[in-house]
């Protein structure tokens, strides 16, 4: 350990912390605009300049490592000073109209300017004007990410989030030209015509608007306030254990009955769970699953639940279709049921004149669920989709004070209840953990083996295995990146029986449409979070789900029936 005092705050740090980490530790705020914990520092904002003993210049905290007994100033005047300049080199050519932009409110550079009472700097002619033509760039043409170059402050963060660092995706990057570095697509092309997986990484990262996912939020606030239509809302696993921090809580807080109490008070009128979908959704996949390893076709199944990963087979490797389960996500096989189920029959008259189908809403931590809701095949069973920092933006437009609600909510039923097995989809591995807990019941071997599969857990990015007795040796891939080294060469199809794929790291607790956090461990409390819930769930196998039983009796027969299929499974197309 060495030793660092920070504006007179003395503190132990390991070798290899930063200066602005050390700040942070000790309570000490530096701002930043180019820096995000999980990517590399190139120090480009330069508002984090700090003065430190050891070194003559002003230093960039974000880079810079503390050596033994450095005494660190954050706040001089002159310091100040300096973060003013270069945050008007960045004002002159910022748009300034925030009251129209998506993330009012929650921008990083906004809060600068307001804190540092920058607003009289700010030019009237944004980039994007006549002045500025070069610039003027919006592209709306991806389902779920929308772009606005003009917002752009040039930190780097979506190209190192999208590039080697992050997704090694490469379809942002930065291009110098007269004014500035701008991020780019390969030919300028809008994102809808390049490989863009929709995975929303670049989203996550990005301090300001100029990347974020494609709004739906007012559609739906609009379509609640009107109350015409019955309205129905499905939540992810992963959405519960992260939106407190959209309101100042711990990451991994567990705020599964203040939510559903906040969207009943934005007027849904039934609150269902994803979780339910994703017993469903194992009993399709585990049993489609074991027929592929009976009839020893298609080997190995890839897991399909992650529309970023189904979006990269399409674009990059067609030939692996056939490997794909057909099973749909938990939020299709939702959406379906809700729209065109016996749910949807139970609400009588109304539903049956075809006057009021209900409308549909889920909440993601994924960008990419908003593709998957409009692609062929799936199209029609959701109306709307949220991610989180979606539904915490509409809970603060209505002055819901979301940290005081109590946290007793339920899920409607028949399509709320769920087991721990469920849950635990929203962390990489879960999916392939909870298909290996019901296929290990449907082969009889349920009390040989364990529960929990502590080495298919974890947020290492890369890929983790494990050999099952009876059904083979399986793989989780954390991330696309790790995804794509598996697939590099063919060992893949000789080792392995099945393989889950997120595209994200951490699996949907890392998604895209999750609040940006800057926590450095956030994933790892997010993860924390999902386990303890299945831990504490009473039934934590799939197939214990007794009303996804009683779907099977009254209505899909069996799994993988000829209704089965005709609700809850899908196609995919190069
Ligand atoms: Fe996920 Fe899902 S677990 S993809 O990660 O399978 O987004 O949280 O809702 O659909 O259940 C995301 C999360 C889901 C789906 C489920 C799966
Ligand atoms: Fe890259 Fe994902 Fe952003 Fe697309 S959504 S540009 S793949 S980081």
């Amino acid at each position: 350990m060495i030793e660092v005092t920070v504006n007179g705050r003395k503190t132990e740090v390991e070798e290899g912390t930063t200066l602005l980490e050390a700040a942070r530790a000790v309570g000490v705020h530096i701002p930043t605009l180019c820096y995000y914990p999980r990517l590399p520092s190139h120090a480009v904002c330069r508002l984090c300049l700090v003065n430190v003993s050891s070194e003559k210049k002003p230093q960039p905290a974000c880079k810079t490592t503390v050596k033994d007994g450095d005494i660190v100033e954050t706040d001089t005047q002159e310091l100040i000073e300096y973060r003013k300049t270069d945050a008007q080199w960045l004002l002159a050519r910022h748009p300034n109209d925030c009251i129209r932009c998506e993330v009012n409110g929650s921008c990083q550079f906004q809060n600068f300017v307001s804190e540092y009472q920058l607003e009289d700097c700010w030019e009237k002619l944004p980039r994007g004007s006549e002045e500025h033509p070069e610039h003027q760039l919006s592209d709306h043409t991806s389902p779920s990410i929308w772009r606005d170059i003009s917002k752009c402050v040039e930190c780097g963060l979506c190209a190192d989030a999208c590039g080697e660092a992050g997704q090694q995706q490469n379809i942002i990057g930065f291009a110098e030209n007269s004014s500035g570095r701008v991020p780019v697509t390969v030919f300028d092309k809008p994102l809808s015509e390049t490989k863009c997986i929709s995975c929303g990484q670049c989203t996550l990262v990005c301090p300001v608007g100029a990347l974020i996912e494609a709004p739906h939020w007012h559609d739906v606030i609009h379509t609640l306030d009107a109350h015409r239509h019955i309205s129905a809302v499905q939540v992810a696993p992963a959405t519960r254990v992260a939106i407190g921090e959209e309101f100042g809580m711990n990451p991994g807080t567990i705020s599964t009955g203040r939510m559903i109490n906040a969207l009943r008070q934005l007027g849904f009128d039934y609150v269902f769970d994803t979780n339910f979908a994703a017993d469903l959704t194992i009993m399709e996949e585990g049993t489609e699953f074991l027929s592929r390893l009976k009839a020893q076709k298609n080997l190995p199944l890839f897991t399909s639940c992650c529309p970023g990963w189904v979006n990269w087979v399409e674009l990059n490797r067609p030939d692996l279709i056939p490997h794909l389960s057909t099973t749909k996500s938990p939020q299709q096989m939702h959406g379906a049921l809700t729209k065109r189920g016996a749910f949807a029959r139970s609400l009588g008259a109304e539903f049956e004149s075809g006057k009021t189908e209900p409308y549909v809403v889920s909440v993601m931590p994924c960008t990419a669920k908003k593709d998957e809701a409009v692609r062929p095949g799936t199209s029609g069973d959701i109306d709307r989709v949220l991610t989180t920092r979606e539904l915490a933006r509409m809970i603060k437009a209505r002055g819901i004070a979301f940290s005081a609600l109590p946290d007793d909510g339920k899920f409607d039923n028949p399509l709320g209840e769920s087991t721990g097995a469920a849950q635990i989809f929203g962390a990489s591995g879960g999916v392939m953990e909870a298909v290996v807990r019901t296929a290990t019941h449907l082969i009889d071997k349920e009390n040989t083996l364990p529960l929990e599969w502590e080495q298919l857990r974890g947020v290492n990015t890369g890929v983790k295995t494990a050999e099952v007795p009876g059904i083979g040796k399986i793989a989780i891939c954390n991330g696309i990146a790790a995804a794509q080294r598996l697939l590099s060469n063919d060992d893949w199809r000789k080792k392995y029986v099945a393989i889950e794929v997120m595209a994200c790291v951490g699996g949907c607790l890392g998604g895209g449409g999750e609040p940006k956090s800057m926590d450095p461990k956030v994933l790892e409390k997010r993860m924390h979070a999902i386990y303890e819930i299945d831990k504490n769930s009473t039934r934590r196998r799939s197939y214990e789900n007794q009303d996804v039983q009683k779907l099977y009796e009254t209505e899909l027969e069996k799994p993988n029936s000829e209704k089965a299929h005709h609700l809850l499974h899908t196609h995919y197309a190069p």
